[in-house]
């Protein structure tokens, strides 16, 4: 089985499934638990300073009509999602995955709002630049594209590697 733990913080590490005993398991317990942490996070939430990238992740989610469809790129703009939207239905959500995952956002999208009355796109500045040609194609949709500047590539300044030198000077434009 794989082994994921960007941080390299785990105490523990499992490399099967456990066994579920859910038989044994004190329910009521476990659901008082998941009510405490459930409020704690919504606490947080609440909190969130007015103006950041969790704050819009939050308003953005809890703002869209329903019947929009939201469509959130890679990588941070998809986390920022996970992490600070607070689950809802009526909106149908849309993500490219995999080895590329920042290239297309955009066509994507225009793709997506062709068959939706209302679509937001969630694009991170990077990934918007890396298909910004994109935009000549632009056909008779009702798209609006959210764009997080964060200074290209924030994502790389919360992985591992964050501490690395000149890390950033690999991210932005050589000036010419
Ligand atoms: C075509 C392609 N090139 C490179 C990558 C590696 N990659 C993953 S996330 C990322 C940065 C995305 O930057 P940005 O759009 O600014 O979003 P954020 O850093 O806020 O997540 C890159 C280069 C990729 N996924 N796809």
């Amino acid at each position: 089985m794989q082994e994921i733990d960007t941080e390299r913080s785990a105490d523990q590490k499992f490399f099967s499934l456990p066994t579920l005993k859910t038989a044994t398991t004190p329910y009521q317990a476990w659901l008082n638990d998941w009510r405490a942490y459930e409020a704690l996070a919504a606490k947080s939430l609440s909190e969130l300073p007015e103006w950041s990238e969790a704050s819009v992740a939050h308003i953005i989610a809890e703002e869209l009509p329903d019947d929009s469809a939201l469509f959130i790129s890679s990588s941070r703009p998809i986390r920022d999602i996970e992490s600070f939207a607070l689950p809802r239905t009526g909106v149908a959500t849309y993500a490219n995955r995999g080895l590329a995952g920042i290239d297309g956002n955009i066509s994507t999208a225009m793709g997506i709002a062709t068959h939706h009355q209302k679509t937001l796109a969630m694009i991170g500045d990077l990934g918007f630049l890396h298909d910004v040609s994109a935009l000549t194609n632009i056909e008779n949709v009702n798209l609006l594209i959210i764009v997080i500047d964060n200074n290209g590539g924030g994502i790389f300044s919360t992985l591992p590697q964050r501490g690395v030198a000149d890390l950033r000077k690999y991210l932005e434009p050589t000036p010419s």
